[in-house]
């Protein structure tokens, strides 16, 4: 509250409602409840070819033993100390040398990783092993074992996508450290997606789960998908062409609490302006472009090329243009905001 300009004999009301652990509404409620959303985070750019060798470097420094997740995480420039890329959003850059291994454990947050560098990678759901290309995007759910290891000869580097912000500000954070290193070997690599993967499920199973039974979406595949639609689509003027990942078992988003998305720019390809509550965040898989965020005198142009990492809150008027035919893959709380009924967008200046 900004106690300026505020009379005596109100501020002494205040200071005694305060031992009452009361506050003034009226004195908030033009900050609190606002035309349009108000928010901290801004949009940001992080260029991988400077990151690379800072990130390399953290393994001279701790092992994956140690740290338990190596990761450098992505702080928006406005949340700094929040561990937070939005106000709902965690996103960060984890490294595994070959031979690591990053030990079993299961959270309530849920979480994504899009594969940016690096083959030989993998990553464990209860037990069953995924190994990751880059553009493969796996999800880890909630309260699901996961270990990460690296089989390979190269570091193997990943974006972690988690729902972390949220799940604290509502408080239900859990952690469970498994007792070995990895937890036992369950289902054969690939099982989850050769059950669930293919327009067809096993009879007489009955899902309850509110996540894609499938750990996987290999890159190859999603690719071909945009290959094969952009023959027979129109152009849509926000998106280009944007596809989400699903669950099969219900048609709705792969996971929970994150929307992920998968988008195809052509060659100098410039979407219209669009608006929407959703926070999200980019990785570029192909191609360069700008995204440009903001109007007038506000406008910040994000350069950005394969590998780069950005993100646009929450309301942020913004358009992107491809320079080379682009591929970006997107996650965000569009789930999260839908199922509350919070979810707008605005395309152009309707
Ligand atoms: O891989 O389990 O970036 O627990 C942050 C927290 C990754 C993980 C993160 C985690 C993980």
């Amino acid at each position: 509250m900004d106690t300026a300009g505020i009379s005596a004999d109100r501020r002494e009301y205040y200071e005694k409602i305060r031992r009452h652990g009361c506050a003034p509404l009226w004195e908030n409620l033009e900050y609190l409840v606002t035309p349009e959303p108000v928010i901290t985070s801004v949009a940001n750019l992080w260029d991988y070819s400077e990151l690379r060798e800072d990130l390399l470097h953290s393994a001279n420094l701790i092992s994956t033993a140690e740290a338990e997740r190596r990761v450098l995480m992505l702080e928006n420039p406005a949340l700094e100390g929040n561990c937070s890329i939005t106000e709902s959003l965690f996103a960060g850059l984890q490294l595994i040398m070959p031979g690591e291994v990053a030990p079993a454990h299961r959270h309530s947050p849920a979480a994504l990783r899009f594969i940016i560098e690096g083959s030989g990678g993998y990553t464990s759901v209860n037990g069953e092993k995924t190994f990751m290309e880059p553009g493969d995007f796996i999800i880890t759910p909630s309260w699901t074992w996961h270990d990460h290891g690296n089989e390979g000869s190269e570091p193997v580097v990943w974006m972690d996508g988690l729902d972390l912000p949220l799940v604290r500000n509502i408080g239900a954070v859990f952690l469970e450290r498994y007792a070995e290193e990895q937890f036992p070997a369950g289902p054969p690599p690939g099982d989850s997606l050769a059950r669930y993967g293919s327009n067809m499920r096993p009879v007489g199973e009955v899902l309850e789960n509110l996540n894609s039974p499938i750990f996987s979406y290999p890159y190859a595949k999603s690719r071909e998908t945009l290959e094969n639609l952009r023959k027979s689509s129109e152009w849509d003027p926000y998106h280009g062409l944007k596809l989400e990942y699903i669950d099969p078992t219900s048609g709705g988003p792969a996971m929970a609490t994150l929307s992920t998305f998968l988008q195809l720019l052509p060659k100098r390809f410039k979407t219209e302006k669009y608006q929407t509550t959703e926070n999200v965040v980019y990785s570029v898989i192909e191609g360069s472009g700008r995204t440009i965020v903001g109007e007038g005198d506000d406008a910040k142009t994000m350069e950005w090329q394969n590998q780069d990492i950005f993100v646009v809150p929450c309301w942020y008027p913004h358009r992107i243009e491809a320079d080379d035919e682009a591929i970006l893959f997107s996650f965000s709380d569009k789930v999260v905001q839908t199922k509350l009924g919070l979810w707008r967008e605005r395309r152009g200046n309707a």
